[in-house]
Parts: structure tokens; sequence; C-alpha cells
């Protein structure tokens, strides 16, 4: 199972056994009064240095979010994207709830792009659903539906199922869907990880897909959540995430030693090199 996105000049392949793809989250005004703000006012400067910042901490693939209060999507993503494009050429992934900015952003996008997202909901398989084949993009499939969050793990695998099919009937591949398990703030329900560790390891088991997850939903509300947000992200890497929307510049060295402790990284080569950078930055 590869999946394969990619920008003008640059392809990103997702697989099992290939090194785990970063996916920045930080183009995302949530928890970002500053660029809630500029977002509102048409400036993209924020975005362009939110872009430039990720790629250097590590990220693959850039996510673009402008969902905020008061923000026209519509008018807002594609500048969103036109604006990233021109600072970076990484893969992007385009995130939004709604179908209308989504195709806006896929107009303006040069390469095959992730969208996200997709859910088991009739009104969003059928709005987005047609975009991905159109535009011959890859997408994220998230594990809800009409009902909500499944509360166990076999229905989100269930609905994981759904939106493979009705995706495979419409003649989009099978490759070109990352299934999110999601997970929510384990703050409110204690439960919440490991609810979503076993839907991921549903979905690996009986689907054999790729995977992303907003790892960093899972610590809000909580103290130290960079060392939450770590020690969930390397446990949902062994249950087979391979695509975690996350913040690089915190995830990275999870990210690395995960890859290693899953013998993804032949001979350490990769992690030994990073550690070695980081070394000679601090000395100079
Ligand atoms: N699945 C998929 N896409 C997603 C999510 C998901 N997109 C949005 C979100 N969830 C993932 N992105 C973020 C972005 C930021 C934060 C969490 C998840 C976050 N922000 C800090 C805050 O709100 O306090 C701000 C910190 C900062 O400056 O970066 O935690 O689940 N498919």
């Amino acid at each position: 199972m590869r999946t394969v996105v990619h920008s003008a000049t640059k392809k990103v392949a997702i697989a099992p056994d290939l090194p785990t793809v970063i996916i920045g989250e930080r183009i995302n005004p949530t928890g970002k009064k500053l660029l809630a703000a500029s977002l509102a006012e048409g400036d993209m400067s924020r975005v362009r240095s939110l872009a430039k910042t990720q790629i250097e901490n590590g990220a693959h693939i850039l996510d673009v979010n402008v969902g905020a209060a008061g923000v026209d999507e519509v008018d807002l993503l594609p500048k969103a994207v036109k604006a990233v494009q021109e600072v970076t050429d990484v893969p992007l992934c385009l995130d939004s709830p709604n179908a209308t900015a989504l195709k806006a952003a896929l107009d303006v996008y040069d390469g095959k792009a992730l969208i996200n997202s997709v859910n088991g909901e009739e009104a969003s398989l059928n709005r987005v659903l047609p975009l991905v084949k159109e535009y011959g993009a890859a997408v994220i499939g998230l594990t809800m539906d009409d009902a909500g969050i499944p509360k166990t793990a076999a229905e989100r695998v269930a609905v994981a199922k759904r939106i493979v099919e009705r995706a495979e009937s419409l003649g989009i591949p099978r490759e070109d869907i990352l299934i999110d398990c999601l997970v929510l703030t384990v703050s409110a329900d204690q439960t919440a990880a490991k609810t979503t560790l076993d839907a991921i390891a549903g979905v690996r088991a009986e689907l054999g897909m790729n995977m992303s997850l907003g790892a960093s939903n899972v610590s809000f509300g909580l103290p130290d959540r960079e060392e939450v947000n770590s020690a969930f992200l390397a446990m949902a890497m062994a249950m087979g995430v391979n695509a975690p929307i996350v913040n690089p510049s915190h995830a990275l060295k999870t990210v690395l030693i995960s890859d290693l402790l899953l013998g993804k990284d032949e001979f350490g080569m990769t992690y030994v090199s990073y550690c070695r950078r980081m070394a000679r930055a601090q000395q100079s």
C-alpha cells in the first residue's frame, strides 16, 4: 500500500515500510490569535513564515488550514495555498470541512494534493469524493459519520471500510486514501487514546491502509502537552500511523526514534545524522 502525493517538483511516498512522513500542523489558527487576526485581514506573511520554519524543522508535507471565526475559507484557503507555494516546494494537505473551499484550493494547487478530509457522513462523501476523483488527489478519511465519532474501535474500523468502499465505487484507488482514526483529548475522557490506538490496530490488520492522525489533539487541556504528545505519537506509530499531523519542531525526534525502534531506519543512519547535526548546531 503506497500513497503518493506531489508538488510541482517534489514527490512524497507514504507506505508501511518507508520512514514516517511528517505533516506539519502549524498553519492553523486554532489557539493562535495573531495568525487568526492576520488571516482575517488577508495578510499571508505569517503563513509564509510558518511554512518555512516547519520545513526547516523536518516537515515533509504541510497542512494548510485557515478555519477561524470571521474567515471566508473559500476566499482565503486558495490564497494561503498560493502563499505557501511561493516559499516552499513540498506537497500540501488542504484542510477544510468546506468542499467549495477545497475546490478553490485544488484549482490553484500545482501537483497531486492530499485533501483533508472526507468522513462517513453522507453529505461529506457526496461532496468531497467527487473532488478527489476529479482532481486525481489523495484524501484523508476520518472515522466518523452522521452519528458522530464512534465510541468503539470496531465501529471506527467499520466507518473506515465504508469510506474505502464508497471511494472505490467512484474509481478512487484505495492507495489514495489515508485513514485517520481520530483522537480526542484524554483530559475529557481517559479512554480516548486507547480507543484510538485499538482502532488504528484494527485498520492496519483488516484494511492494511496508510494512516494519518492529528496526534496533538490528545493533549488539549493538559500540562506538559509536548511530552504527552510525544508518548502518544510513539504508540500510534507502533500501531500503524505513518503520516501523523504534528508540530514538526516538537515531533521530529520522536518520529526518528520511533522509526529506528520500528525497523524503518537502517543502521540508524537517519537518527544518528540528525543527532550529529543538532550537536554541531549547538556548538556553533
Ligand atoms: N485530523 C486531521 N486533520 C486535523 C486534525 C485531525 N487538522 C486539524 C487538527 N486536527 C490538527 N492540527 C492541529 C493544529 C494545532 C494544534 C493541534 C492540532 C494545537 N495548537 C496549539 C493550541 O491550540 O494550543 C497552538 C500551538 C502552536 O502555536 O502551534 O495544539 O485530528 N485529519
